[in-house]
């Protein structure tokens, strides 16, 4: 899935069928921008996965397979063993990977991604549209279906 943050706004990323449990096999990939330009903050606010196996990647920019993007992770497990649960971006663009393996599913996680610029200022919720869908990387429908896809922008 590729997100655009509206301006001043937030978007939601949760793994395929949370807060029910993810399956086996996923290969996830989201890709974020902000329309403001500015950097992006995401916050991990709920995270429970198979320890070492089921696991997330993120980093700055659009290519994930560029290693020396990566900012965190893998992380896997549960939340309250995290260091952090808190990273920013060093330009517009972040992305998040999340893949798992062949056996144990749990719930997964729910990460908020906000527009940085922002953060700080009262928001309030509103429903926003997808912008468009990621292409060619992953088009398992467990990814692409079940991602939630709402937002925040500063209450005026
Ligand atoms: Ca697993």
């Amino acid at each position: 899935m590729d997100y655009q943050i509206p301006d001043c706004g937030s978007v939601l990323v949760e793994s395929p069928n949370y807060p029910n449990n993810y399956r086996n096999l996923e290969s996830c990939q989201w890709l974020l921008r902000t329309e403001a330009l500015t950097p992006i903050r995401i916050t991990i606010l709920d995270f429970d996965t198979e320890e070492e196996y089921d696991r997330i990647l993120i980093g700055n920019g659009a290519n994930p397979s560029n290693s020396a993007s990566q900012i965190a992770g893998p992380l896997s497990g549960s939340l309250e063993n995290f260091d952090r649960t808190v990273f920013t971006s060093n330009g517009d663009r972040m992305w998040i990977t999340f893949t798992t393996d062949d056996n144990k599913v749990k719930q997964g996680f729910s990460i908020q991604v906000e527009d940085a610029g922002c953060v700080g200022k009262n928001m309030m919720a509103f429903l926003h549209n997808k912008i468009f869908l990621s292409i060619g990387f992953n088009n398992r429908s467990t990814c692409m279906g079940t991602s939630v896809w709402s937002s925040y922008r500063a209450a005026s």
